[in-house]
This record gives C-alpha cells, structure tokens and sequence, in this order.
C-alpha cells in the first residue's frame, strides 16, 4: 500500500511553497493542512522545532525541513528524477537550492514586512490563521514587528544598506529574466532542485506579496511565467528526455559571483563565529556587509552538509566546479577552515518517530533560525 503523507503548510509560507512545488511535480499524492496555533504545536511536540512545513505519514513518523525532506522524497520516489546526472552539476543544483533557501530569505523579509502594504496585508492573513478575527490585526502587528527585529534590524541591517538588502530582488530578476527567456527551467529542460530552492521566495514571497508581486509582474515576465510553469509542472507535459544545460552563458556569472564572494564568505564567517562562541559576527563579503549579523547554527549544518556533498565528488568534477568558478573568484570559501560541525546533523536524518516533548521556543516572540 502506498504510504500516504498530510503535509502542515502555510500558502504564505517560503518553505511550504518550495516542499508543495516539489510534492506536485514528483506527483507524490498528499492531504494539505493550512497549519494555525494547533498544528504548530503538534509540529514541535513531534519533530522538537516550531517550523513549517512537516509531513506526517501514516505509519506515525514525521518528515521536516525541506532539504532533507527533498532528498528523502527523491529517494523513495526517484521518478521524475530531479538530479542532474552529471555530479557537478547536481552538487550546483545543491548549492543553488541553499542559496535561495538561506541567502533570498533576507530579501524575502525586506519585502514583505517593510512596504506597508505587504506587512498589512501578509499581516492581517498570519494574524486570521492563529487567532480570532477581532485579534487578527493586532497579532499581524506584533508579528511583523518580530520578524523586522529577528531578520532586519536586529540582523545587520540598517539605513546604509536597507537599499542593497531590497536591491538583492532586482539581481535575482536581472539573472533569471535573461536565462529563462531562453529555457524552462533553471538547468535545462526539466526541473532540478535549483528550481525548488529558488521557488520558496519567488513564489509564496515575491510573486505573492502585493508590492513584490507587481514589481515582478512589469519587471520580471519571465520569472513570473516560470512561477506558474513549475507550479503546474507535471512530468507528462515535458518531453521525455531531460536535457540538462551545463551553466556557461554570461548571465551566470554575476549569479555565480554572489555565491561565491558572498554567499559562501557569509557560511564561512557564520560557521567561525558559531566555532567561537559568538552570538554576533561582523559579516563582509564582496557587495554587501552585516554589522552584527546573527551567528545561525542552522546555517553552519547548510555549510556542513554541502561540504560532505562536495567532497563526495571525484577530483575531476570538483576540478569542473573550480573551473566554473573560477573567474568570480573561486570556491575557497567552502573549504576554508576545513568542516566546522554544527552539531545538529544527526537531529536531520528522515525521518523521525514522532516523540511527544516541549518545544523550547516562545511562538510569537522568536524564531527559529531557519
Ligand atoms: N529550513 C527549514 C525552514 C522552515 C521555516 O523557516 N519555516 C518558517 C515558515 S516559511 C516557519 O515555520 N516559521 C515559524 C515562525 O515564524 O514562527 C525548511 O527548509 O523547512
């Protein structure tokens, strides 16, 4: 008997939206839960971290946070397969998805929580889904308050750099409105996981937020088409075989750049910091810089688990990898200092019995750090 799967999502949620692209895609069959106060608590009581989206499958055991969750997914139902064959570019699917789980969620939280119309409108609909209508603005107030302290002004943003933390939207357009003017998705003719990684803040973020959302519309067609494409993918619409493009055209390199002078600088900083003990670390990398930025364990297991990815490849391809990147300066800041544990990688291994506990988190006063 197939195993069936309930996935607790928000259709607000960044995460949510990347876990149900894929769901569709994989046409993995599933029952959807608009989660509220009561399903969060059943999520942390069960997977120990107040974080959407978790599947529950019905032999009991549970599924959570959407990387691991992928790979398990992939796993279990290989077709339509989502890996590139050639592992070097499987591994940059990987590193993509990361990057636009992690580094666009900044972005993702200027935009929605600065510009009043967004922060009143994503506001009043998080406030309805975990309270009753009477308190809904209130709490969509408090809530917004708390996400602009957790992920901006308490996270290394401030007035010098606001305008590079929003601008961070209009890189993103420039490299994907050029690539997918020429080809469906982000690598070729069939979706990968760079597709899904990117998919979390394109779709339930910026293409869903009022003001992003019409800044996408008139200046990123193709991005916004793209959003549509994926969301109703399915394998028997694309041609049989997949062809896979190796990343080559001049639009990948400003994009391979942000990776590889600032992404992957900002993990390497956040993993020395993490190693140090520090709550805060001053974060510089080559176009922007966070004054105080959060040290985020979660993010030293992203660097953990991508390193243990990229020494699994033979010397050839990562020879491959280093000669893509080479002109924007190389992929040192993977390897730089060596694997810096995280300590939390044995907690990600799917799936997980469900175990009945306390969250250790305060819901509505803090967040857990992705
Ligand atoms: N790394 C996790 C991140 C999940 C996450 O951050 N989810 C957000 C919603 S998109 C959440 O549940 N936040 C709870 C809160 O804001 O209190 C994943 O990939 O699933």
């Amino acid at each position: 008997m197939k195993t069936r799967y309930t996935v607790y999502k928000s259709d607000i949620s960044y995460f949510s939206g990347k876990l149900e692209a894929y769901l569709r895609y994989k046409g993995i069959v599933y029952k959807a839960v608009e989660c509220g106060q009561r399903e969060m608590k059943k999520i942390a009581q069960t997977t120990g971290v107040k974080k959407m989206p978790a599947v529950e499958m019905d032999n009991g055991q549970w599924l959570f946070d959407t990387t691991p969750m992928l790979e398990w997914f992939e796993q279990q139902h290989p077709e339509p397969c989502t890996t590139p064959d050639d592992p070097a570019l499987a591994f940059l699917a990987l590193l993509i998805e990361d990057y636009g789980d992690e580094w666009l969620w900044r972005p993702a939280m200027w935009w929605r929580w600065v510009p009043r119309a967004s922060r009143w409108a994503v506001g009043y609909a998080i406030g309805k889904a975990f309270a009753p209508t009477l308190l809904a603005r209130p709490l969509g107030w408090v809530f917004g308050r708390r996400q602009q302290r957790e992920w901006l002004w308490g996270d290394g943003v401030n007035l010098a750099n606001e305008a590079s933390v929003r601008d961070m939207l209009f890189r993103e357009f420039e490299f994907l409105e050029r690539l997918l003017a020429r080809q469906p998705f982000l690598l070729g003719s069939h979706p990968s996981a760079a597709d899904f990684g990117y998919f979390a803040s394109m779709f339930r973020h910026f293409g869903n937020d009022p003001d992003s959302a019409e800044v996408m519309r008139r200046q990123a067609p193709n991005t916004y088409e793209w959003l549509a494409r994926l969301w109703n993918a399915s394998a028997d619409k694309l041609p049989k075989a997949i062809e896979w493009q190796w990343p080559e055209t001049p639009e990948w390199q400003p994009f391979l750049q942000r990776i590889a002078a600032d992404y992957l600088p900002y993990l390497h900083q956040n993993a020395l910091a993490f190693q140090r003990g520090q709550k805060r670390f001053d974060f510089t990398g080559h176009s922007l810089a966070f004054q105080g930025t959060k040290t985020t364990n979660y993010r030293v297991y992203c660097r953990e688990r991508l390193q243990q990815q990229y020494l699994q490849l033979t010397t050839a391809d990562r020879d491959k990898l280093e000669q893509l990147f080479k002109s924007v300066g190389g992929l040192g800041g993977l390897q730089a200092d060596g694997v810096i544990v995280s300590g939390l990688a044995e907690s990600f291994i799917l799936p997980r019995e469900a175990k009945s506990g306390r969250s250790s988190f305060k819901w509505i006063r803090s967040q857990p750090r992705n």
